[in-house]
This record gives structure tokens, C-alpha cells and sequence, in this order.
């Protein structure tokens, strides 16, 4: 069977996004085994020839009815599926599902019948809150960055935008690319209804959640620009780190400094 993506160049683009990033979670050390997942909503490269391709799989519960993903397509990572495998192989590694009219459940469509992500119900919540509020974004990603989950370990950092200033004065860039700062969520049950609740809620105010003692979720206009936004946050962590290694407490860049910067690259204040 051909690729959905042959002759398709837009939805190849997107898709060699999600395996270049794919490898470098795995260099990075975010993605270990199964860990991490992507889901990217492609449904702007959607054309007649791919609304009528055939179901390849049955018709599968979402597990939530989400009204604003009607006719939706997306590209799932699969559940089990290595990062590191995804990297190569991405067509392999996920597929293509489309949202049926009932707005609860799917079918895979391409490449072949893998299933998606155990995450699926979480993920599709938050493009179904992206869409419902206009939003440009169309990617979402979960990773393991090593250094922020470390930092989650201590409740100090888990007061609201105590590590987003941390963070964000380390370097002058952090804060420019990543502007909206790290959101929070106690730890929460992953793959539960209420850590996908509560991702939504952050949203509303961040790009970059943390889960507590477990990873973050970003959400960007394509995953690249969600993975520079972890990989951005992640860099200002392991120079925290970094300093404290050489037996110091970093001193940050002064309010001062932070508010020069944030009018020099027309952030909020
Ligand atoms: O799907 O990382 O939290 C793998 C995960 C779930
Ligand atoms: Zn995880």
C-alpha cells in the first residue's frame, strides 16, 4: 500500500517534523521506551482523496465526546511505540485516524492499523479545547525532560510561576521563546481524566505544563516550535543546575534586566 503522505508534501512536511523531533527526545534522554507522546492535528492537509480513504481498523471509543474535533484528522503516535523507532520509522510507529460524526469515537485510516497513544482521550481534549477557543496551535507533545522533572521534586518550585521566573532569568532567551512560562499540575494519575482536566485549565495561561514528578505537556503551532519551547525551559534548568554544581545559587538576571529584555523583544511584562 502507498504512503498517505506520497504526493502529499504539506502533511510530509509535518510528519518529518514529528520524526525529527521524535529523535531528539530520544538523544535528550526525554524518551525513554514507550515514554512520551505526540499528536498533531493535520486536518488543514486533509483533501477529498484522504475524506474518502477507508477505515483500515474498527471504530474505537474515544472515551470523551468532544464536539469540536467533528471530521477532525490527526497523527498519533502509537501506544507502546518508542520515540527512538519514530525517529526513523513514523508511518510505522503511529498513524492517521479520523474523528467520526459521533464525536466520540475513530478510526485509523493510514498508514497501518496502530493503535494510538494510551494518552489518546487527554490529548484529543486539548485540541478540542485549542479549536473551541480559535487557537492557532496544532501540536501537542508529552516528554520526560530530565532536569525540569527533577525540579518538580521540590515543592518550593511548585508554587505558582516560582520556576517560570527562576527559569526565565537564567538566560535572556528563555523567556523570549518561551513567553507564557511553565504552568503546574500537582501530580495526577497519567492517562486519568482529571490530569487531562486539569492540562486544559493551565493552558488557558501557559504553553508548557509541568506534571509534578513526571514530565511536561506543550502545545505550539507545530512540534517543533513545541519542542523548542521544553527544550528552551530545560536549557535555563541545567544551568541552575549547573551553578549550583559549582557550589553557588545562581543570582539571575535583576528585575531590571528582566524588564529591559521583555520590552526589547516585546514580551509581556
Ligand atoms: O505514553 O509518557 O505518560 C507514555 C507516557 C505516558
Ligand atoms: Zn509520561
Amino acid at each position: 500500500m502507498e504512503s498517505i503522505l506520497k504526493n502529499r508534501p504539506a502533511l510530509a512536511a509535518e510528519i518529518e517534523k514529528v520524526a525529527e523531533v521524535a529523535g531528539y527526545l530520544w538523544q535528550k534522554g526525554w524518551a525513554e521506551r514507550n515514554g512520551g507522546n505526540i499528536t498533531i492535528n493535520i486536518t488543514d492537509a486533509v483533501d477529498e482523496a484522504i475524506q474518502m480513504m477507508p477505515a483500515i481498523s474498527e471504530a474505537f471509543p474515544i472515551g470523551a465526546t468532544l464536539p469540536n474535533l467533528k471530521g477532525c484528522y490527526f497523527y498519533c503516535k502509537g501506544t507502546n511505540m518508542r520515540m527512538r523507532d519514530l525517529a526513523r520509522r513514523p508511518m510505522e510507529n503511529g498513524s492517521i485516524i479520523r474523528i467520526l460524526e459521533d464525536c466520540a469515537s475513530y478510526v485509523i485510516i493510514a498508514d497501518n492499523p496502530v493503535k494510538p497513544t494510551s494518552e489518546l482521550p487527554s490529548h484529543l481534549s486539548v485540541h478540542n479545547y485549542l479549536i473551541g477557543n480559535g487557537s492557532p496551535y496544532k501540536a501537542s507533545l508529552h516528554t520526560h525532560p530530565i532536569e525540569l522533572v527533577a525540579m518538580s521534586h521540590n515543592s518550593k518550585f511548585l508554587k505558582k510561576d516560582v520556576a517560570t521566573k527562576l527559569l526565565w532569568s537564567m538566560i535572556p532567551e528563555t523567556k523570549a521563546f518561551c513567553p507564557r512560562g511553565l504552568g503546574i499540575v500537582p501530580y495526577t494519575l497519567p492517562g486519568s481524566v482529571k490530569l487531562a482536566d486539569a492540562t486544559i485549565a493551565e493552558l488557558s495561561e501557559y504553553d508548557v505544563v509541568m506534571w509534578e514528578k513526571h514530565g511536561v505537556f506543550a502545545v505550539d503551532c507545530d512540534i517543533m516550535q513545541a519542542f523548542d519551547q521544553v527544550d528552551v525551559l530545560n536549557k535555563s534548568a541545567l544551568i541552575y543546575i549547573a551553578a549550583k554544581n559549582m557550589g553557588f545559587e545562581p543570582e539571575g538576571m535583576s528585575d531590571e534586566q528582566m524588564y529591559e529584555m521583555s520590552v526589547a523583544f516585546n514580551l509581556p511584562k
